[in-house]
């Protein structure tokens, strides 16, 4: 009997060490271990041996149980960390690689511009004041001294929702009147107000949408010499310092007097190039002098104050000032084209 349990432990014990997993390791735990497993039956028998026999033999059937229940969790241990370390090694990853660039999101150049003009107004003391898109023919024309059968109101160049009560507004012109209506009495006003206006306009050139900055100075005071400053300000900062404007007599119907604002040419520096068609200056923004009715359906007395006002097209800046040659450009979103910004 003792020669039969050296015998076993050997046996048992290179069935662990021949167990390669945790489910060979399992099967060699029941067949020796398990309820009718081979030591468990050593143990059962022990009970029909004379008492001095069972006790030596007791002792070393369950120093080899000890035994054997200690080498099985020993392997199984070895085994598992073997696995672990095939796994590492196969799913082993070089990081020094480099990695997979990602594509950086960046602002359209026309936002670019927007926020450009934005922070040079905010630094002269504007706030920025946004309206609705869909307007009331009020708002856009008739507080404009815009008057009934002026060609803008024409459904050629007016998009008119539904029955014509609405529009797409055609500047942004309507928020100064919303913006003095709700600050009248109170002065100053000084104000610019950026957004998409809409035109049934479609080449080259125009584009049915795009993007407008209008902007609205009132006070008691306020004179041509005021608006001249601010727009040579605006356009050194938008354009370069050397930067000079001119002012050519136009018309608007809410403005009175009313210029055309032209910079010199970016390009060539006022010398003449392709670009300003050899003249040397670019037309940039209208303005003038607010009308007094506009004044007036603002609920400003424009017997005590009076107002300059101008709208530039935020397209037509940013050509310029990149010299882009194709308004087409801005709104196909080639990201060839609108990550160059
Ligand atoms: C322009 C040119 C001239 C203008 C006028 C007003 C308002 F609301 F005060 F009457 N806003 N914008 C104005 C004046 C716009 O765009 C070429």
């Amino acid at each position: 009997m003792d020669e039969d349990l050296t015998l076993l432990e050997k046996e048992a014990l290179q069935e662990v060490a021949a167990a390669e997993t945790e489910e060979e390791l399992e099967d060699v735990r029941v067949r020796w271990l398990g309820r009718k497993g081979r030591l468990t039956g050593v143990l059962r028998s022990l009970a029909e041996l004379p008492a001095p026999l069972r006790k030596s033999m007791g002792q070393k059937a369950n120093d080899l149980k000890r035994l054997l229940e200690g080498e099985l969790e020993r392997r199984r241990q070895e085994v598992r960390r073997q696995r672990e370390r095939e796994k590492m090694a196969r799913e082993r990853v070089d990081v020094t690689l480099p990695g997979v660039p990602l594509r950086l999101g960046h602002r359209h150049p026309l936002l670019l511009v927007l926020e450009e003009i934005e922070a040079i107004f905010r630094s002269m003391g504007f706030e920025v004041a946004h309206g609705p898109e869909v307007e009331t023919d009020l708002y856009n024309f008739a507080l404009l001294n815009i008057p009934e059968g002026h060609p803008a109101r024409d459904m050629q160049d007016t998009f008119y929702v539904e029955d014509g009560r609405w529009l797409l507004r055609t500047q942004t012109s309507p928020v100064q009147v919303r913006f003095m209506q709700s600050r009248a009495p109170q002065l100053p006003v000084r104000m610019i107000a950026p957004g998409r206006v809409y035109r049934r306009d479609d080449d080259a050139t125009h584009s049915p949408m795009f993007h407008q900055v209008e902007g609205l100075v009132v006070d008691e005071g306020i004179h041509f010499g005021h608006l001249r400053w601010t727009l040579e300000e605006f356009a050194r900062r938008m354009l370069g310092e050397k930067t000079k404007i001119r002012l050519r007599p136009s018309y608007f119907p809410f403005t009175e007097p009313s210029a055309e604002v032209d910079a010199t040419c970016s390009v060539c520096g006022g010398k003449g190039c392709a670009t300003c068609k050899g003249t040397g200056w670019l037309e940039i923004l209208g303005a003038g002098m607010v009308h007094p009715v506009v004044l007036q359906n603002g609920g400003y007395d424009p017997e005590k104050v009076s107002g300059f006002a101008f709208g530039l097209g935020v397209e037509r800046i940013t050509m310029i000032k990149y010299g882009i040659e194709d308004l087409r450009l801005f709104f196909q979103n080639d990201p060839r084209f609108v990550g160059q910004f």
